[in-house]
């Protein structure tokens, strides 16, 4: 089957957001009293906003009501704004726009899948928002990954059938999405954590065409 269309994940694999979240999520541990490690953040990649917040509150051993938790959240989600807002083309990952290129010159269409509701901002900011055919993140899904619904929703936007996909993703729940939605998919990052992608990936700088052959 030839493959007609690249859906990515945005954080991990087209920028590295995740230093952002972290700053902001380690803020509100400092403010709650408790401290939160660059180890402790790796848990929350993929992971949305509330889901995220559990976890940072299970890691402070701190339980509350529902209405504090969204005021939490948003607290974290103001000061993340605030730190994506200076972001710009610098902080795209090597080679990330040359595979951009690429895939138009060959008309393979893009999609965004990614859990984050301040996609647009990042895909502005860093210039690259006129690729994507389109834009599926979480302002459009109600169910996380590893549910497949944001990479299906990404082929039903484009027009293609799943199998015509490729799905690039840096966590192992993108990666369980991916072939949920009965999707290839290429890990970008660490063979220890994607072991379940058809392939792996360190990061674009140099990749061809080639990769979409399976
Ligand atoms: P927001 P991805 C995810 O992006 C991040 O990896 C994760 O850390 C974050 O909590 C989630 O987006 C929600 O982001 O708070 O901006 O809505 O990897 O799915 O592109
Ligand atoms: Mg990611």
């Amino acid at each position: 089957m030839n493959i007609k269309a690249c859906l990515f994940d945005l954080d991990g694999v087209i920028v590295d957001t995740a230093k952002y979240h972290y700053l902001a999520w380690k803020r509100l541990a400092s403010e709650l009293g408790f401290d939160f490690t660059e180890k402790d953040n790796e848990r929350l990649k993929g992971v949305s906003r509330m889901a995220s917040l559990e976890i940072l509150l299970s890691i402070g051993n701190m339980e509350m009501e529902e209405k504090s938790k969204l005021e939490l959240a948003e607290k974290k989600n103001q000061w993340y704004v605030e730190y994506i807002s200076k972001v710009d083309k610098s902080e795209l990952l090597p080679g990330v726009e040359d595979f951009f290129k690429l895939l138009k010159e060959n008309e393979i269409k893009i999609a965004l899948g990614s859990a984050s509701k301040n996609s647009m901002t990042i895909l502005k900011n860093t210039g690259i928002v006129g690729y994507f055919d389109a834009i599926i993140d979480g302002n459009k899904v109600s169910k996380a990954k590893p549910d497949p619904e944001v990479f299906v929703l990404g082929a039903k936007e484009l027009g293609v059938s799943s199998e015509e996909c490729v799905v690039f993703e840096d966590a192992e729940a993108g990666i369980e999405a991916a072939k949920s939605a009965n999707m290839k998919a290429i890990g970008v990052g660490s063979p220890e954590i994607l072991n379940k992608a058809d392939k792996i990936i360190s990061g674009f700088s140099g990749i061809s065409l080639d990769i979409l052959n399976f």
